[in-house]
């Protein structure tokens, strides 16, 4: 049977609602307990309300710290109402139920939110007799009515005015699922703040970070939307974001036309853009399936679009195109001809707005070109998760040794250097021709690096492209000299590889033999 309310706690931090909560309840003739400000709000609107303290008979102590925390009230929240043992021991300590708690936390993210938080502050904002009255009534949600969230008080009052002073079991375990949803969240903002403070001090030179568990725990994500479906339409979806995600990161994006972006939209626009940053010069990147199927840099927008169609421009059929710089109307104009999932840069111009105006289908959305990674990627095995820090390596010129007898050109440094930035986004397997400051042949994802390498030379012929003198970079070392002669042959003459292989000696012994240029990064980039 749902107990009928005579008792309620209100103490809340969040004053919204507060008043037309009391009110209505008073209307209904229930007790109301408060704490000191909640009270004195209460009282000065002329509502009978009972100070925690005097109905304790225990004075809030020690700044507040101590005000909740006493087994008149845990023992009238706790107390189970079926239990004749409860009941007595509520009679011998003179404990009264508490029906219903209404209770928002201090404010931890707020004070927590600016550049120059005082620890002492943060450490003042850790409630600790919120979470505890919380946690309590949700447990005991049979008996006890809990509202975290101030936007749930009116449906409360009206199911306790139409169910003969009331709420409902279904509601009240709805409720319970909230609070302790909003005590995990609450703790996860603590622990993520201590986390913070904590130095990397100590940690091993090239040692990749250690990951700790409370920071992988204390992540925070809100939902963002819920998606018709994901991968595939008989898959659910929905999209979260992180709370405090740089905001040059992808789900900062604000969308300014266009359908709702899908699952697959999502991802793929995060590889665009994540590989669209990294280059200086204005470029161009076209996504298809996740891998790169156009890359290019250029004196502007437009020939960075153009030159990195005509790597791929069948697969670019649908893509996603992600620009560094903003779009202008030539560059809207060309963009506009081709089919297109999504465009993504730091701004359209207004001419730009207007020629994809006319072509609502396509979604456009704006990041601001900004520094500032994840902390973590994850990747879901069955029953586990995988966590690492982002590839966030970038090899520069200085750091890579060259090992061929052949000196590499200017020109040839340019092309290796942007065939390395490219390599990085292409899922491994990864084989990539470059030329001029454009991709000229990917191969992606295949298991074998000498298919890799055949990929994408023939997908260069495909295109009608030339690979002679072209760069080409390998994400991960050549294990023998099949694959380098593959793209050798194809027209390459110089090769930028990690190195590291067991027959290093016979790669590089095969590229003097073809008279080419090879460099090592001593850098892998595997991305699967
Ligand atoms: O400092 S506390 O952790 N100690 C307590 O015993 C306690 N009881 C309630 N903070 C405590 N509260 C919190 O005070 C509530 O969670 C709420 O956020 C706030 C309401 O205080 P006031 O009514 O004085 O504004």
């Amino acid at each position: 049977s749902n107990p009928t309310i005579k008792r309620a706690l209100l103490s809340v931090s969040d004053k919204t609602g507060i008043l037309e909560l009391a009110k209505a309840l008073a209307d209904r003739g229930v007790e109301i307990l408060s704490t000191g400000g909640t009270a004195k709000l209460l009282a000065e609107k002329g509502l009978v309300v009972k100070e925690v303290s005097s109905h304790t008979g225990f004075p809030e102590i020690m700044d507040g710290r101590v005000k909740t925390l006493h087994p008149k009230i845990h023992g009238g929240i706790l107390a189970r109402r079926d239990l004749q043992s409860h009941l007595d021991a509520m009679e011998e300590h003179g404990i009264g139920a508490i029906d219903l708690v209404a209770v928002n936390l201090y404010p931890f993210d707020q004070a927590t939110a600016g550049d120059n938080v005082k620890l002492e502050d943060a450490i003042e904002n850790i409630d600790i007799g919120g979470p505890a009255m919380v946690r309590a009534s949700a447990k005991n949600y049979t008996g006890v009515t809990i509202i975290v969230d101030p936007s749930d008080y009116v449906k409360v009052i009206d199911e306790i005015k139409s169910n003969d002073g009331a709420t409902t079991l279904k509601t009240r375990s709805g409720l319970a699922a909230k609070a302790y949803a909003h005590t995990a969240r609450y703790d996860g903002a603590i622990a993520a703040f201590l986390t913070s403070l904590q130095g990397t001090e100590g940690a091993l030179e090239d040692t990749p970070a250690r990951i700790e568990y409370p920071e992988v725990l204390s992540m925070q994500f809100h939902k963002v939307q819920d998606m018709r479906y994901g991968e595939n339409p008989h898959q659910s979806a929905a999209f979260y974001r992180e709370a405090k995600a740089p905001v040059g990161l992808l789900a900062n994006y604000r969308q300014l036309q266009g359908k709702e972006l899908s699952f697959n939209n999502i991802a793929d626009s995060d590889a665009a853009w994540e590989c669209v940053k990294t280059f200086d010069a204005p470029a161009c990147v076209i996504i298809k399936h996740a891998n790169p199927c156009g890359v290019a840099v250029a004196e502007g927008s437009l020939n960075a679009y153009l030159k990195a169609l005509k790597t791929d421009p069948t697969s670019a059929f649908g893509g996603i195109i992600a620009f560094n710089r903003t779009v202008d109307e030539a560059t809207a104009q060309a963009v506009a001809k081709q089919f297109v999932e999504v465009v993504i840069a730091p701004a359209f111009d207004e001419a730009a707005r207007a020629v994809f105006f006319a072509k609502q289908n396509v979604r456009l959305l704006e990041i601001p070109v900004e520094a500032g990674m994840h902390k973590f990627d994850y990747k879901r095995v069955g029953g586990g998760l995988l966590v690492q820090s982002p590839d966030e390596r970038n090899v520069q010129q200085s750091e890579i040794r060259i090992v061929s007898k052949r000196q590499p050109t200017e020109q040839q440094w340019a092309d290796l250097m942007f065939a390395w930035r490219c390599a990085k986004f292409v899922k491994s397997n990864a084989i990539v021709f470059c030329k001029d400051g454009m991709t000229m042949g990917v191969g992606a994802g295949q298991m074998s690096r000498v298919d890799s390498a055949r990929i994408a030379s023939i997908k260069a012929q495909n295109a009608g492209l030339t690979l002679a003198d072209s760069a080409v970079a390998s994400d991960a070392f050549f294990p023998f000299r099949d694959g380098l002669d593959v793209v050798v042959d194809a027209g390459a003459s110089c090769v930028i590889q990690p190195g590291g292989s067991m027959r290093d000696d016979e790669v590089i012994a095969a590229a003097n033999e073809r008279d080419i240029v090879m460099v090592l990064t001593g850098v892998r980039h595997f991305r699967h």
